[in-house]
């Protein structure tokens, strides 16, 4: 079993389809360890993607990821971080396979409707940064 860090980002939740993304989440095998609807900060956001802080979208990525309500969500499943970003589809909408999240609901590659962990080390960071002292058993 493996852990993975999932977000249902401000487009998404504005859009009321929170419920539909949760439910393809339980339909592919995952369960539900945590589960949070936060209204981040920009401080928070800035935080959260400080990885990215040099590329030119960092100030737009972070306006609009504290727009508004995200649920943060502590996922497990066998090859949890390939699977869940298999079902969410390639960054941008337009280039995410058929059937995937991102194609289904993302509106551009900034409102791409989810996100998810792309490393074992990013998946403890960012699991630590939402879900800080949680005992998940
Ligand atoms: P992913 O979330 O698929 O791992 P990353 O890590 O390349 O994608 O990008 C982090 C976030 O930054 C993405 N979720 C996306 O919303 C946003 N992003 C990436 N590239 C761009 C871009 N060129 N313009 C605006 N936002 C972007």
């Amino acid at each position: 079993m493996e852990r993975t860090f999932a977000m249902i980002k401000p487009d998404a939740t504005e859009r009321g389809i929170a419920g539909k993304i949760i439910s393809r989440i339980e339909e592919e095998g995952f369960r539900i360890l945590g589960m949070r609807l936060i209204n981040m900060t920009k401080a928070q956001a800035e935080g959260f993607y400080a990885v990215h802080r040099e590329r030119p979208f960092f100030g737009d990525l972070t306006s609009f990821m504290s727009s508004g309500p995200t649920v943060v969500l502590a996922l497990e499943r066998e090859e949890a971080i390939r699977h869940w970003r298999d079902v969410m589809g390639a960054t941008n909408p337009e280039e995410a396979a058929a059937g995937s999240i991102r194609k289904e609901f993302g509106e551009s590659i900034e409102r791409n409707s989810t996100h998810g962990s792309d490393a074992p080390d990013t998946a403890a960071f960012e699991l630590g940064y939402w879900f800080p002292g949680v005992e998940i058993p």
